[in-house]
Order: C-alpha cells, then structure tokens, then sequence
C-alpha cells in the first residue's frame, strides 16, 4: 500500500495511527502541502477533492478521506481491531472520531485559513478567536462524550479509531493555541498513547517530509 500525506496534517496522521496499530507496512509519498501539490493535476486525479491523505490499495484502488480509509483498513485486516468490541461501543467510537473529522479539524484547515486570511481579511486576533470558539468548542464537546465512554483511552482500556482521530487533533489544537484546559480527559488519554510504539512511529516528527525547528 501507498500513502500520500504531508507530515503535518492531522488526517494524514489518523491513518499513520490506525496503520501502525494494525502493524501494517506502506511506503509513504509526501504531498507538500505548503508548496500546493494537493491542487497538481497529477494529484487531483488521485484525490479531486486536493486534500490528503489517499491510500492506494495493493491492488491500485484510491482512497480519500480518513475516516473511509481506516474503515477499510480495519474491513482488510481485521486484527488488531481499532473498534471496541460491542456494538455500541463502536458507535461510540465513531462518534468521537466523526466529531472530530467533522466538527472540530475542518475550520484549521490550510485552505480554510488562507480564505480567511487572503480574502477576506481577517486578523489573527480574530482567527484565534474563531479557531477557539469551533475546533475548541467541539473538542470541548469530545471531552464530555469521553469522559461517558474512557477507561485508559477514548472507549475503554484499548486504543481505537477514537484515539486515531483525537492525538492528531490535540497535535494541530496545540499548534494553533487553542484553550485545552476544559479537556483534561482528553490531555490524560493523549499523554498515555503518546507513550506507545505505533503512535510514536505515526508521530509528525518522526516522518521523512518533517520540517525541522
Ligand atoms: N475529511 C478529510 C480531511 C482532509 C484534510 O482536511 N486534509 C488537509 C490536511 S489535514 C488538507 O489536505 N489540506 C489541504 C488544504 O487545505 O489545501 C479526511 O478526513 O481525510
């Protein structure tokens, strides 16, 4: 399998996350997204959305969009599972990690910020204030739902899809500034996976295209 990403970007490091939990070998093609190879005709055809990440199956298939590629992930190589072991469990572990790819991650997002910036004017000052007032009020909400579902992770005393979507959200909040304080459940699970092998690997500074400094 191939996956292309950008060292930095959260959704690119979901699927680090669920790859390196499940044990699975990939080479790995950075997109440099500072540069605006997402928008390349070549990329495009790959991905028309011109976001990362995509996977490319073995068998040449393309897959955008985190969420699907890890679902499909976990449908190919079942074990080890990134899903708790109950129905509703599961579904308590996609609605964190829908939250988060939904609700929280596509208001930081490059292009998003660029627009807010480039066309419409708006100050850091108030970025700041929006960056808190929706990534931070959404991750606000993960909190509570957490705090219903965490043992030593998200859902349980296992890491799941849950986890896969909230250390890179905790990652990007950081870099933005956004106010963590009300999330101390989140910040405890956080620090406990940072502490795993797989995490560490899928780690943004660990990959070849990371930026140094
Ligand atoms: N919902 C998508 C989000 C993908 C996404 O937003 N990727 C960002 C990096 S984290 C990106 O490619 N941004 C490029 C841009 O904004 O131009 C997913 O889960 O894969």
């Amino acid at each position: 399998m191939k996956l292309l990403g950008y060292w930095r970007s959260s959704a690119t490091y979901r699927v680090r996350i669920a790859l390196a939990l499940k044990g699975l070998d990939y080479d790995y093609q950075p997109v440099n997204l500072l540069k605006g190879e997402q928008s390349g005709a070549e990329y495009l055809k790959k991905n028309p959305q011109a976001l990362v990440p995509t996977l490319v199956t073995d068998a040449g298939e393309e897959i955008s969009q985190s969420l699907a590629i890890i679902e499909f992930l976990q449908e190919t190589f079942p074990s080890p599972s990134v899903l708790p072991k109950t129905p509703i469990l599961r579904a308590k572990a996609r609605a964190i990690a829908a939250a988060i790819a939904c609700e929280a991650q596509p208001f930081a997002n490059l292009r998003i910020q660029k627009y807010l910036t480039e066309t419409l004017g708006v100050s850091d000052e108030a970025k700041a204030a929006f960056l808190n007032r929706w990534p931070g009020g959404a991750l606000n909400a993960v909190e509570a739902m957490a705090c219903e579902t965490a043992g030593a992770f998200c859902v349980g005393d296992e890491p799941t899809i849950a986890d896969a979507f909230l250390v890179p959200q905790i990652f990007a909040s950081r870099r933005f500034n956004i106010d963590l304080s009300n999330c101390p459940t989140l910040l405890a699970i956080d620090e406990r996976c940072q502490k795993l092998p797989a995490f560490i690997k899928a780690h943004p500074d660990n990959q070849p295209d990371a930026v140094k400094g």
